[in-house]
Formats: structure tokens, C-alpha cells, sequence
């Protein structure tokens, strides 16, 4: 800028300059730890909300090369000011092929980029059954038994390889037996043949 000064009868010029430097976006929530997250969340599952803060521009953000497979980033705001965004799953995960992943994010209004990084840790859940009964119905007669089939059933999780290890914990695996059926994750349960089971208690496998 130019001033410029009278005294009524001369006038004196000056200019000084003021530099503008633009304030830098403030990244305060984003560090830290999140989870477990379990490894069959839908894609899409929220992982972190954060805050990034810049008084006059919009701010982007992006989550680095690798993990950015898995995760992205959905700005909940579009104002300038305290801008929210939520980091969420963009893919599926197993903790199978990793019990967790380390984030970076990088924040810019397009001058002045901050990072921060975040740890989200994975859990493995769990299978489940489907298609065996409490009860089963009808009742099987009491007495000398031959190998019969009682019900087929099936254990699932969906980002595992096989459910390996299915077994009937004793003292029943005396008078039953699982086998596996046409798919790894199918089986069957079966009185055994030659073996004789009583009325007086009913038996569980
Ligand atoms: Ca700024
Ligand atoms: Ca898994
Ligand atoms: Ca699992």
C-alpha cells in the first residue's frame, strides 16, 4: 500500500507491503485408536468421525495409496468453518489377512496439507450355525441302532477359508458322529451304527 502525507505545501509518499499468509486447516480429532472392528461389517461401516477447522476454505481430505483400498472418507459438511468427516470401510475386511490397519490422513484447503494417522484394529467374528434344530423331532426309538442320519447343518463365515474344526464333545461322541458333506462348510450329524441308546435321559450332541 501507498500513504501519503501534506503538511499543506508538500507531499511525501511511502509504500509498505503486509503479507497475507493463508491460515492452515487444524486436524485435532483423527490420532488415536479405533476398534475392534469386527471382520464381517458391512462395507460402509463408519470407522472414525473427525473435525478439520480452516476459517474461510473448504477442505478435502484423502487417505494414503494402500489403505485406501479398504477405507475412504465422506465430508459430512460442505461449509468452511468446522468441517466433519467420517471415515468409513470401503471394502471387505478379514482379520484373517490382517488384524489391523494403520491410516493416514491428509487434509488440505488446497494450500496446506496436515496429516494424522489412526490404528484401526480388527476382530475375528465368529461363525454361525444354521439348520440345527435343539430338539430333534421326531424322537428316535430307543435301542440297538443302525447308522442313521439325524439332521444336516452348516457353519458359516463368510471371509474364513473352512470351518476345519466341528466336533461332538464327549461323553457323546460314543453314540454320535459328524461327518462332512458335499460342501466344506455342510454337515451331518449321525447315530452311530451298533450302539445302543436308552430312554430313561434323553441324550444331547
Ligand atoms: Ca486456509
Ligand atoms: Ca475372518
Ligand atoms: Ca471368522
Amino acid at each position: 500500500m501507498t500513504i501519503t502525507c501534506s503538511d499543506g505545501t508538500d507531499q511525501i509518499t511511502s509504500s509498505y507491503k503486509v503479507d497475507i499468509s493463508d491460515a492452515v486447516p487444524v486436524l485435532t480429532n483423527f490420532a488415536g485408536t479405533s476398534g475392534p472392528l469386527g471382520d464381517l461389517s458391512p462395507v460402509g461401516t463408519s470407522v472414525h468421525q473427525f473435525t478439520v477447522t480452516d476459517q474461510d476454505d473448504a477442505i478435502s481430505c484423502s487417505i494414503n495409496a494402500q489403505e485406501s483400498a479398504k477405507f475412504g472418507i465422506n465430508k459430512l459438511d460442505t461449509a468452511t468453518g468446522a468441517q466433519r468427516f467420517d471415515g468409513m470401510t470401503i471394502a471387505t475386511l478379514d482379520y484373517d489377512s490382517a488384524t489391523s490397519y494403520t491410516i493416514t490422513v491428509t487434509c488440505t484447503d488446497a494450500i496446506n496439507p496436515v496429516t494424522s494417522s489412526r490404528t484401526i484394529n480388527l476382530a475375528d467374528d465368529k461363525p454361525v450355525f444354521s439348520g440345527l434344530p435343539a430338539t430333534l423331532s421326531p424322537a428316535r426309538n430307543d435301542g440297538f441302532q443302525t447308522a442313521t442320519l439325524l439332521c444336516t447343518f452348516s457353519v458359516t463365515d463368510a471371509n474364513d477359508q473352512s470351518i476345519s474344526t466341528c466336533l461332538i464333545q464327549a461323553p457323546m461322541d460314543s453314540f454320535f458322529n459328524l461327518v462332512p458333506g458335499t460342501a466344506p462348510t455342510f454337515l451331518r450329524s449321525w447315530v452311530k451304527a451298533s450302539v445302543t441308546l436308552y430312554a430313561a435321559s434323553s441324550l444331547s450332541s
